[in-house]
């Protein structure tokens, strides 16, 4: 899945494509990169992001989904609104990635596929005290709850993510991505996305060498790694910024796979 958001403010790619016309080429280079979905967001999630409005995120989204599902691109749309997911879908998206995992009944409704995000709090203030007694445990069990759920519903096709950055603190991440077979073993599809996120800054040194958070442009080796990680233990799909790398990696790890089933 590669990310394209269409923001002013996303944290790794703000306003590189708050352009139509660069997001659809974007959107383009990313399928030919070896993307399946493109994955269109007009609302950054970061932490302490401020909201915007329907119509300002339908404005930011709808001509790029429009423009890249009629060249026949799989599109997602990346929201917590429903206005938002119901004109993307009516625009060609037939995703809904919901990173607050409450649209399963729209998703049902317009009879898309939905990816449920597990998320504590809303982006101004989950990363303030994120808490769990034991983060793998509560993910996992909300997540199957919902999926559970939607599945009842009639939603076609149900993806579970454990929402890594989202209300959780680094170990928390960490614990989530150690532990990753747990969601993969409750049958759902599992969608992970790592990449370029905070923690992997504060885990690496800089290739400068200098002191620090290893800036945002410089987070693609622990993006590959964690990104790796997710797919050998049996992730479906991971959300990237970097495609042609990840898409490489993909290819490596599926050719894995796949030699060790048939042996
Ligand atoms: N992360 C971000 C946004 N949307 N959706 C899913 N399903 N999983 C994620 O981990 C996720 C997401 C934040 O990253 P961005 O600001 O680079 O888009």
């Amino acid at each position: 899945m590669g990310v394209l958001n269409v923001t002013p403010d996303s944290f790794s790619d703000g306003g590189r494509f708050a352009d139509h016309a660069a997001a659809i080429a974007h959107g383009r280079a990313l399928a030919a990169a070896g993307a399946t979905w493109i994955d269109v967001g007009g609302e950054s999630t970061r932490p302490g992001a401020a909201p915007v409005s329907d119509r300002e995120e339908m404005r930011r989204v709808l001509p790029v989904i429009e423009a890249l599902a009629a060249t026949g691109l799989r599109v997602s749309v990346d929201t917590r609104k429903d206005s938002v997911a119901r004109a993307a879908v009516a625009a060609g998206a037939s995703l809904l990635n919901d990173v607050g995992a409450h649209l399963g009944a729209t998703a049902a409704e317009l009879g898309v596929a939905w990816a449920a995000m597990h998320a504590q709090g809303e982006p101004a203030t989950m990363q303030v005290a994120p808490s769990y007694v034991d983060v793998v445990r509560e993910v996992r069990d909300e997540l199957v709850a919902r999926a559970d759920a939607a599945v009842a519903a009639g939603v076609p096709e149900v993806w579970i993510d454990p929402g890594i950055g989202f209300g959780k603190t680094h170990a928390h991440n960490l614990a989530l991505l150690a532990h990753l077979d747990e969601l993969v073993a409750t049958g759902y599809p599992v969608l992970v996305g790592t990449s370029r996120k905070a923690f992997l800054g504060e885990l690496l040194g800089r290739s400068d060498g200098a002191d620090g958070a290893v800036p945002v442009d410089d987070r693609l080796e622990g993006s590959l790694a964690t990104a790796t990680w997710a797919m050998a233990c049996g992730a479906r799909m991971v959300r990237a910024h970097d495609v042609r790398a990840t898409a490489q990696a993909a290819q490596i790890i599926g050719g894995v796979i796949d030699k060790g089933v048939a042996a």
